[in-house]
């Protein structure tokens, strides 16, 4: 809920009934951190959609068509910020997520589109980012989940959505914008978070 236009986010999501969970940056923006972004995305939503923010769960469980059971959580099912990425080892992924009644886990937090398999079974999935995706190519990134992963790609205007960005009187970094017009290389973004990650 962290980004230039939180109660439209909010609207839009409350009007399909999505589903949601709690991420770092959702956890921030009700704590008003976030170097004044969180405060700002706070005051704009107003205290009863903040209390709907505070209300999402860590996680989610799903049945999936084929997919069986599905763990929704933005990072873990017990914290929502441990960084890892598509080539952490599978001992080190494993031991951060625990011990799972699952079939697969449907992961955020570094905003880059990876499906693998544990050496335990479990399915790692992570449906890249729309918002704010490293994929070195512009655009939104998704996924349909059931009977497979299906990874999607949707363009829009990004030029004209950073301009809009750019013309709200509004504490989003500069950098941010940049991400969505110049988008960061996967494989670069990915070594980046590794480094955070022996840190
Ligand atoms: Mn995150």
């Amino acid at each position: 809920m962290s980004g230039p236009w939180p109660v439209e986010v909010l609207e839009q999501v409350q009007v399909v009934h999505a589903q949601i969970v709690c991420g770092n940056a959702d956890r921030l923006v009700v704590a008003r951190g976030d170097g004044g972004l969180g405060a700002w995305c706070a005051d704009q939503l107003g205290p009863e959609r903040l209390a709907a923010v505070a209300g999402w769960p860590l996680t989610l469980e799903l049945e999936v068509r084929d997919l069986g059971r599905v763990l929704v959580c933005h990072s873990t099912p017990r914290a929502d910020d441990p960084i890892y990425t598509r080539i952490t080892s599978d001992a080190e992924v494993i031991d951060l997520l625990g011990h799972l009644g699952a079939d697969a886990v449907v992961c955020g937090h570094t905003h880059i589109q990876y499906d693998r398999r544990l050496s335990n079974g479990l399915r790692l999935v992570n449906p890249g980012s729309v918002g704010l995706p490293y994929e070195g190519r512009r655009g939104a990134f998704w996924a349909l989940l059931g009977p497979d992963v299906d990874f999607r790609h949707t363009e829009y205007d990004v030029d004209a959505a950073a301009a809009a960005i750019r013309a709200l009187d509004s504490p989003v970094d500069e950098r941010l914008i940049e991400y969505l017009v110049t988008p960061l290389d996967p494989d670069l973004a990915t070594a980046e978070f590794e480094s955070l990650r022996g840190a």
